[in-house]
């Protein structure tokens, strides 16, 4: 058994309990017990350390990130979401040249700030071997794509290849999943196939939707910057929606499933998904760089769903630092008390994803798994505003532990 403390525990339960001086003690898969740190003191222990100054909490989990799309900095074009999409079309085979030493770096860099956990979404499946490989818990979302009948086959053969790749190396850290891309470049044909293999594996769903204007206009109306997409990059003059909103969603009644973005919902859409088995993730950044507007928390509470943040790829975003995120959701959603608002993208990065994710953590309480971030916080003993302080000035973690084991993130 081991025990660490600090200064400060933030538990992520079902109170919000926070423990000043506290203590874990733990074993290597699981939390013994959580409390006050010299109470928990006894002999016989493999290691005591006590983090002075410091914040214990749930290890971070980011339950939205393309590894594969790290070598992007300046390459992409933002704040139009259809000048994005031109730019991935154009960049994208330059963007997965080398793209293993980027993986390796954002693998670093996510460790870095404090992230055990992550739904990763493979498009192309460069990312596999490394995350299978890496200390990180990990969802690996095998994305399938295509609208072009001529490509079917290969599409299918191509992406059943990666799913059974990853499927091989699934254990209690790794686990194989499905992302269908999104309604506007998915054909009902390869939606289909995908999804009956993922209620036949019993797997994980997760897909983008309803992100943009653009994917609005394309599925209502059948016009807009998707038509000459079709046009211009697939030669195809006649391309028509594949869904509405509603045959979209009635793919997924049968799988659990993660929405990724979601920005543009109405209430019969916000209806019909609050009565699937279904999360919604927000990326805030990726959202603020490509479409210019922010997940609605006001509907999410609404229709009973947690808030649930993620960092989306480098493709959208200027870093895979979930703090960073945490202080952009900070600032963004300016009409919320700031304390709650702190405390509820805790939260948003703990607790709820873990609940998606399925690997009993996300919270410090017995028999949860032994996952922790430490932060170093100059003078968070002295604060009543801890969420808050948290979210302001952790930006890399002073240790990691994921399974009861320091992470040695330098040579991960
Ligand atoms: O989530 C963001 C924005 N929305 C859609 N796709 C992506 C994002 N970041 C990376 N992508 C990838 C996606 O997985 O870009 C490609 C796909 O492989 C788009 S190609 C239509
Ligand atoms: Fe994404």
């Amino acid at each position: 058994m081991k025990l660490i403390g600090a200064s400060i525990i933030i538990t992520c339960d079902e109170n919000f309990k926070i423990i000043k001086d506290g203590g874990v003690l733990f074993c290597d898969k699981n939390i013994i017990k959580v409390g006050k740190f010299d109470e928990l003191k006894q002999d016989d222990l493999q290691e005591v350390r006590f983090y002075q100054s410091c914040v214990i909490m749930p290890a971070l989990i980011n339950s939205h990130i393309h590894f594969e799309f790290s070598k992007n900095y300046s390459t992409l074009h933002y704040g139009n979401f259809g000048k994005w999409l031109d730019s991935i079309m154009q960049n994208r085979d330059m963007l997965m040249q080398d793209a293993e030493i980027y993986i390796k770096t954002a693998i670093k860099e996510t460790l870095k700030s404090g992230v055990g956990c992550v739904g990763a979404i493979s498009s192309n499946g460069l990312d596999i071997d490394f995350l299978s490989k890496s200390t990180l818990k990990v969802v690996l979302f095998n994305e399938i794509m295509g609208t072009n009948k001529d490509f079917f086959n290969i599409v299918k053969d191509n992406f059943k290849a990666r799913l059974e790749k990853s499927k091989l190396l699934e254990d209690s850290r790794f686990r194989a999943a499905i992302a269908l891309h999104s309604p506007y470049s998915l054909d009902i044909e390869l939606a289909k196939y995908a999804i009956d293999l993922a209620k036949d594996y019993k797997m994980l769903v997760s897909t983008h939707f309803l992100e943009s204007k653009e994917e609005l206009t394309w599925l209502e109306n059948n016009n807009g910057y998707f038509r000459d997409f079709f046009k211009y990059f697939f030669k195809n003059q006649n391309a028509k929606p594949c869904y509405s909103k509603e045959s979209f969603l009635e793919l997924f009644k049968e799988c659990q499933s993660l929405f990724v973005h979601c920005l543009h919902l109405d209430n019969n859409t916000w209806d019909k998904i609050s009565k699937l088995n279904a999360s919604i993730v927000s990326a805030p950044r990726s959202n603020r760089l490509l479409n210019n507007k922010y997940f609605d928390l006001t509907k999410a509470n609404e229709y009973n769903f947690p808030f649930i943040i993620a960092t989306d790829g480098r493709s959208s975003n200027n870093s895979l630092n979930m703090l960073d995120e945490a202080r952009c959701a900070l600032f963004a959603y300016k009409d919320y008390e700031i304390n709650n608002l702190a405390k509820e993208i805790i939260l948003a990065m703990t607790k709820n994803p873990a609940k998606v994710l399925g690997f009993n953590n996300g919270i410090l309480e017995s028999n949860k798994a032994s996952d922790f971030a430490v932060f170093y916080i100059k003078d968070i003993e002295m604060t009543t505003q801890i969420e808050l302080n948290v979210i302001l000035h952790a930006n890399e973690v002073q240790d990691l532990y994921i399974n009861g084991k320091r992470i040695d993130i330098e040579n991960n």
